[in-house]
C-alpha cells in the first residue's frame, strides 16, 4: 500500500478558523458545504433539476448538486441539494440583544424570592389568540417541565395559572386582574401572516388601556420569538427555543427586585 494515499493526516486540509469570515462547515474548515431543501412549482424532470441548480448558483453556492427530487403533488417538485456556500459573515461583529438576568436554578430562585421578596410570585400564562399549541407554555409552566428541568408549578415560590391554549387576550387580562398577577406569560407558536405580532401588540394595547401594563411583567415566548422582537412590541422580555422555566423564573424574580429598588 503506497504511503500517503490512505493517510489520515489532516495537515493538507484547511484548518484556519477566522472568526471574521465564518461559513458553513461540512467536511473541512471553510468548505462552505451546506444541505438545503425546497420545492418548485413545476413538474419533475431534467428542466426542473436544472432550474434548481441555477437557483442554487444565484443563492451563492458553488458546485450545486441535486441529490434527490420527487414530485410532491401534480405540478410541484421537492429537492434535496448540496452546495459550497461562497460568502461568509463576520462573527466578531454579531450582537444579539438578550434578556438581562443571571440564570439561576429552581432552588436558587426559590431562595431569592423567599429572602428578598418574601411572598409567592403570581403568574398567569397561556397560548393566546387562535394559537392551539400548548407544548411550549406547558414546558414552562407545568410541574413536569421540559427536558429534565421542572416547570414553574414545581417551584415553592411561584403560584401559577396555566390557562392552556386559544385564550383570548381579554380572558388572560381578566385572569391577571382576578389573581392580582405579578407576571403574564404569553406563548405564540403560529406566525403565519404575522398573526403573532398582531396578537401580541393587541394585548399590550389592551393592558395599557386598562392601566395594567406597568404593573405586570410581560413575557412572550415561542420558537420564533426573540428578545429583540418582544421588546420592540412592548414586552419586558422574549424567550425563544430551548428556553427552560429556569430562564423565565430567574428573570421575573430579578425584575421584581429591580422594580422594587426603582
Ligand atoms: C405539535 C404541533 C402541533 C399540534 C399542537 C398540539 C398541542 N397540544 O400543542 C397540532 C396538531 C394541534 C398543531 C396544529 C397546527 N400547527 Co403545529 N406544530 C406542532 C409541532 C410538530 C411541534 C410544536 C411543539 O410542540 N414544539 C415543542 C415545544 C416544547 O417547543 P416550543 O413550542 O418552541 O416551546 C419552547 C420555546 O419556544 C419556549 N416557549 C414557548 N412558549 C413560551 C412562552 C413563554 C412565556 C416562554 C418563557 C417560553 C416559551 O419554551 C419552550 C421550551 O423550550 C410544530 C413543528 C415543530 N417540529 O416544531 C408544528 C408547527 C408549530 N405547526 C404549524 C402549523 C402551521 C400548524 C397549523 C396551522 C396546521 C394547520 N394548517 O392546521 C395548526 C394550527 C392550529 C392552531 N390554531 O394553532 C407550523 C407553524 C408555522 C408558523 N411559523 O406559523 C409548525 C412550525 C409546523 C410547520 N413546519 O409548518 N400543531
Amino acid at each position: 500500500m503506497s504511503e500517503g494515499l490512505y493517510t489520515t493526516e489532516t495537515k493538507d486540509f484547511d484548518q484556519t478558523l477566522d472568526l471574521s469570515k465564518i461559513k458553513p462547515y461540512g467536511d473541512t474548515m471553510n468548505d462552505g458545504k451546506t444541505q438545503l431543501s425546497f420545492t418548485l412549482p413545476v413538474p419533475p424532470g431534467d428542466e426542473a433539476v436544472e432550474a434548481a441548480r441555477q437557483l442554487l448558483r444565484q443563492m451563492g453556492f458553488d458546485n450545486p448538486q441535486i441529490v434527490f427530487h420527487k414530485e410532491l403533488t401534480k405540478g410541484f417538485t421537492f429537492f434535496n441539494c448540496y452546495g459550497s456556500y461562497t460568502r461568509s459573515v463576520d462573527f466578531t461583529k454579531i450582537k444579539v440583544p438578550k434578556v438581562e438576568s443571571v440564570k439561576w436554578d429552581m432552588k436558587e430562585t426559590d431562595y431569592f424570592i423567599k429572602e428578598r421578596i418574601g411572598r409567592k410570585i403570581i403568574v398567569v400564562g397561556a397560548s393566546t389568540g387562535t394559537d392551539a399549541h400548548t407544548v411550549g407554555i406547558d414546558a414552562i409552566m407545568n410541574m413536569k417541565g421540559f427536558a429534565g428541568r421542572f416547570g414553574l408549578e414545581r417551584y415553592d415560590m411561584f403560584e401559577t395559572y396555566n390557562m392552556g391554549s386559544q385564550v383570548l387576550n381579554e380572558e388572560i387580562i381578566a385572569k391577571a386582574i382576578e389573581t392580582n398577577a405579578d407576571a403574564m406569560l404569553v406563548s405564540q407558536t403560529v406566525t403565519q401572516k404575522d398573526v403573532h405580532i398582531k396578537n401580541m401588540v393587541e394585548l399590550v394595547e389592551m393592558l395599557e388601556a386598562e392601566g395594567l401594563r406597568n404593573k405586570l411583567i410581560l413575557c412572550a415566548g415561542g420558537p420564533r420569538i426573540t428578545h429583540e422582537l418582544a421588546k420592540e412590541l412592548g414586552y419586558d422580555a422574549g424567550f425563544g427555543m430551548n428556553t427552560y422555566a429556569d430562564d423565565v423564573a430567574s428573570f421575573i424574580a430579578q425584575e421584581i427586585e429591580r422594580r422594587k429598588n426603582k
